[in-house]
């Protein structure tokens, strides 16, 4: 371990690389903290009483954990410390955060700050999900509009992943790193250098419960999956799923696979289950700079133009040959 590089000094090679003014370094040091203070809390569990419900709902009318608000109240908090960023914007919150006090403040910070709720309570492994962007010039990070960027737009992103060990995966753009918290020395060391999603996999994972919603490319996907040997893929395939998009997607950035989150009768009004924003552009993101790739099944997700804050849209993710044919299957309507 003690020859291995630590996050902190990948930042500043990546500051002397770019020949930055030190700011990004220091929003990412902040974020860093804040991920190391949620990984603490949420090892900490029934010991301290961090466990089930808080007795609120978030915005989108969902159940809000004790560890959900605590999350986004240390993300909150820890990201507005440094000045760095102008405004935020949660999970958790209905309207943005204008960050007081930061006039100098040139990057917009969206978080989902404890993914995978529903994880919690039976220790199973939860995350948090990051996305930077630069605040456009003229625009009033007090508004939402100047959040509402494509993903192509984003500066960095990442996710912190709470599972046997905590890792922080992240993308400035450059490639996709991941580095493992050591707990008594309070820092991440690189890990897995340079990650990549193969591009062919017998892996894919969707909540099949609601199988009887899907729509015809999905449904015709998972079925010749199933189909095995014996069907038109001529392989057997395995299936998970983890209910933590954050394990799903580290599955994948180790060993391949597919993970689904479609459009189907059932969430289509909505615009389907995850949020553009803080869920789906970040790991679009990471994704695609390891070499994966990332769809609606019909249009790349990094180039959707967002309409709202909370906006919420289908995400098919992963290797990229199974990727492209699910896409395929979409334009055949079969
Ligand atoms: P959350 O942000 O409220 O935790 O919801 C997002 C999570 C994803 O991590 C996961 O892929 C999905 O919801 C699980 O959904 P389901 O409950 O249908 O299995
Ligand atoms: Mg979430």
């Amino acid at each position: 371990m003690y020859r291995r590089t630590t996050l902190s000094h990948n930042l500043l090679d990546e500051q002397r690389r770019l020949g930055g003014s030190g700011s990004f370094t220091a929003l990412m040091t902040d974020i860093l903290t804040a991920c190391k203070m949620v990984a603490h809390e949420v090892n900490q569990g029934a010991l301290v009483g961090n466990l089930g419900v808080a007795g609120s709902e978030n915005v989108q009318g969902e159940e809000q954990k004790k560890l959900d608000v605590l999350a986004n109240d240390i993300f909150l908090h820890m990201n507005a410390l440094g000045g760095n960023y102008a405004g935020m914007a949660s999970e958790e919150l209905e309207d943005v955060h204008a960050v007081k006090g930061s006039a100098d403040g040139r990057y917009l910070l969206l978080f989902d700050p404890l993914d995978g709720s529903s994880n919690i309570d039976i220790n199973i492994s939860v995350g948090s999900i990051f996305s930077i962007l630069r605040l456009p010039d003229g625009a009033s990070p007090n508004s939402a509009d100047a959040f509402l960027q494509p993903g192509v737009k984003q500066v960095a992103a990442g996710y912190a992943l709470y599972g046997s060990s905590t890792m922080l995966v992240l993308t400035t753009g450059n490639g996709v790193h991941g580095y493992t918290l050591n707990r008594d020395v309070g820092m991440f060391f690189l890990t897995h250098r340079n990650m990549t999603v193969p591009a062919d996999t017998k892996e894919f994972a969707i909540n099949a419960s609601r199988m009887r919603f899907w729509e015809p490319p999905v449904r015709r996907y998972v079925d010749e999956c199933l189909a095995g040997k014996e069907g038109p893929r001529g392989k057997d395939f395995n299936m998970r799923w983890v209910a933590s998009m954050v394990a799903e997607v580290h599955r994948i950035l180790v060993r391949g696979g597919v993970f689904m989150y479609p459009a189907d009768a059932e969430n289509k009004a909505k615009g389907g289950k995850l949020r553009l924003m803080y869920e789906a552009n970040p790991m679009a993101f990471i994704i695609e700079q390891a070499g994966g790739m990332a769809t609606t099944g019909t249009q790349r997700i990094m180039e959707l133009q967002p309409t709202g804050l909370h906006q919420r849209v289908p995400v098919i993710l992963g290797s990229r040959n199974e990727v492209e044919r699910i896409v395929q299957y979409h334009g055949d309507k079969k």
